[in-house]
């Protein structure tokens, strides 16, 4: 296929085509994330999540000018929950990125999630072969923490960097119900505001209640806009790749975000055969009808569509 050579003579046109068809689901797809399997490179992997408007856009971009600086290569993703319909980032994104926009080392992608419930952790991990494949030495992650759906996509990265800000400390007992508990390196961004020690020290206690041994996640503060602190963050984010990859986990985090991308393609297909078969057969509009509750139907579609393969309700 001549996207395939294009990728391979690092043409960044045919790797933006080869994203949208992945993401756009064409019959290409399979060709493409096959190739970028066969020729996989392995890069790390770093996922930067917390809420909308800590600092992670501005972050990755501060990050990205440290990388560059060491001469290494960047894919960025961005997963965009906030625009449904353009598919696009959102603008301060492109704004706040187009220092980078012009070197050819840099490559922005943002992908729409498209209120796709379980597809979301599917496409980006299809769009971070692309990239792997590609070349980059490094890939980040962009997502905002919220849900199942951010824990599944982070477990595509091999360092998880959760991002918070002053403040945050109190939310951590709400926070390490989900993502929190992934965190690899913890970040208190925007240290210029007040309380930004205390908020590190919060996270930091509540760290110790993790087991000893192993890697023990750092707290950086930082503040992303005038790149106070950034050597620091990078330090820790090869330092825990460092570590990965001396104590043998690297391997372990490799075969899970394998089994992440298995997951998803198995939900989006089978969630989508047994609710085309249910339409066709008539048996959604009647399971509506009888308002049975949901774990009944649910377990009623399972059954009847998949030989009662499914776990009882
Ligand atoms: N004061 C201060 N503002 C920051 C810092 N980092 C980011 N910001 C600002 O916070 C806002 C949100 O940043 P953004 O990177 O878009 O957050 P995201 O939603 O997490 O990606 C922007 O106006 C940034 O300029 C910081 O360290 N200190
Ligand atoms: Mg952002």
């Amino acid at each position: 296929m001549d996207l395939i050579h294009g990728m391979i003579a690092r043409d960044r046109r045919a790797l933006a085509r080869a994203i949208s068809l992945v993401e756009g689901r064409a019959p290409e797809r399979r060709a493409l994330l096959g190739w970028a399997y066969r020729h996989r490179r392995d890069a790390q992997v770093v996922g930067v999540t917390g809420a909308p408007g800590v600092g992670k856009s501005t972050l990755v971009d501060a990050l990205t000018t440290g990388y560059r600086r060491e001469g290494r290569t960047v894919g960025i993703i961005a997963v965009d929950p906030s625009s449904p319909f353009t598919g696009g980032a959102m603008l301060g994104d492109r704004v706040r990125m187009q220092g980078h926009g012009l070197d050819a080392a840099v490559f922005i992608r943002s992908l729409a999630t498209r209120g796709r419930p379980g597809g979301i952790s599917g496409a980006t991990g299809e769009v971070v072969r692309l990239l792997d494949a590609f070349g980059f030495d490094l890939i980040l992650v962009e997502t905002v923490g919220a849900g199942q759906s951010e824990v599944d996509i982070m477990g595509l990265a091999t360092t998880v960097l959760v991002v918070t800000v002053p403040g945050m400390g109190d939310e951590v007992q709400v926070m390490k119900a989900g993502i929190m508990e992934i965190g690899d390196v913890f970040c208190v961004n925007k240290a210029d505001r007040e309380g930004a020690s205390r908020t590190a020290l919060t996270i930091a206690m509540w760290l110790d209640h993790k087991p000893p041994g192993g890697w023990h996640p750092p707290v950086v503060q930082t503040v992303a806009t005038s790149g106070q602190g950034l050597c620091e963050l990078g330090g820790q984010l090869d330092g825990h790749y460092a570590h990965l990859s001396a104590s043998g986990e690297l391997a372990v985090r490799r075969e899970r975000a394998f089994l992440t991308e298995v997951r998803a393609v198995l939900e989006h297909r089978l969630v989508d055969r047994i609710l085309e078969r249910a339409r066709a057969g008539g048996d959604l509009g009647e399971l509506v009808c009888r308002r049975e509750d949901p774990l009944h139907a649910a377990q009623y579609l399972i059954d009847k569509y998949l030989g009662g393969a499914g776990d009882s309700a």
